[in-house]
């Protein structure tokens, strides 16, 4: 079959979700009111969101602990809402990928089609690496201590020894939000029975609390070295650990949700708490790597805590 592709307009390829057409090259939707990279408009998103990196979790966590859900919104750009009840409290648990920007779209998009007036919460609830030698993997970090963004800066690059990367100053979580998700997490991960490290069995599952990291990539920021790149990044982590003692995860979203909550005009609370899937600090030592069927507890179990949380 052959296709004549002007006869579509680019904005038509782009909205496979959607009606097609869209208005306002500064805040594009389509005539329904549909954002342009979730796909969602008023009525479908709740005014409080679980957002979790993983499809697959996201999934799980809607499977278990919500009733009455609605069909999973799916955009072309990656993201999935599931709605429904918990507890009779309408929530959503939006699988909203990896970075800095995909977290931006999430909070701009679900802001833009929940009522101005209506307070937001939203908690992040993903995976790490742990930065902290004491941490085993499956130790569960909470963000109360706010997070810190580590920037490449292409910019930077100079002679030789240039290091170039930035640190960013600490944005904190919603204090309330963050007791009441560490509250909630201490209660529902309370005597997990797990399947790794036998012999270090109380190290399992331990949840904690401290200062988290976001990085801008997986690699260079986060001080994974690379023979194929001139990352010049081998004495990251600890520089980061002299600024930052308290540092102790490592991951991609929660930065940008506790500073869009901060910078947003309408109210927003958030928090966040992430599983440490391999130890950044212990690497290679006995309980530095998580085990998939323990994450897969603890993803039940902290998703049920992050939703008691949010509707509290
Ligand atoms: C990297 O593997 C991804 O895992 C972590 C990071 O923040 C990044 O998104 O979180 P999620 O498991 O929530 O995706």
């Amino acid at each position: 079959m052959e296709i004549n592709i002007t006869k579509l307009s680019l904005v038509e390829l782009r909205s496979p979700t959607s009606a097609g057409v869209f208005t306002n090259a500064n805040f594009p939707r389509d005539v329904e009111g549909r954002t342009f990279h979730l796909g969602v408009k008023q009525g479908d998103v709740s005014s409080k969101i679980l957002s979790v990196g993983d499809a697959g979790r996201a999934e799980r966590i809607a499977l278990a602990h919500l009733e009455n859900r609605t069909a999973p919104i799916t955009s072309s750009r990656g993201f999935v809402t599931h709605s429904g009840y918990f507890r009779g409290v309408f929530v959503s648990i939006i699988a909203t990928g990896m970075g800095t920007s995909m977290m931006d779209f999430v909070v701009r998009e679900t802001r833009a089609v929940v009522d101005s007036s209506e307070k937001m919460k939203i908690i992040r609830f993903g995976t790490c690496g742990g930065l902290q030698d004491s941490d085993f993997a499956t130790t569960i970090v909470v963000a109360s201590e706010g997070s810190m963004l580590v920037r490449r800066e292409p910019d930077l690059v100079g002679e030789n020894n240039s290091f170039p990367y930035s640190f960013s100053r600490i944005v904190p979580p919603c204090p309330e939000l963050s007791a009441a998700l560490l509250d909630s997490m201490q209660e529902r991960t309370r005597g997990l029975i797990f399947k790794s490290n036998n012999e270090n069995k109380e190290k399992n599952g331990k949840v904690k609390t401290g200062l988290d990291v976001t990085a801008d990539s997986f690699y260079s920021s986060q001080g994974r070295t690379s023979d194929a790149f001139d990352d010049r990044n081998e004495h990251l982590l600890e520089k980061l650990k002299l600024a930052y003692p308290t540092a102790r995860s490592c991951q991609m979203e929660t930065f940008q949700l506790f500073d869009l909550a901060r910078a947003s005009l309408h109210p927003i609370s958030a928090a966040a708490a992430c599983i440490i899937l391999a130890s950044r600090a212990t690497a290679g030592a006995a309980g530095s790597i998580a085990l998939k069927e323990d994450v897969a507890l603890l993803e039940l179990c902290g998703g049920l805590a992050c939703l008691e949380a949010l509707t509290r």
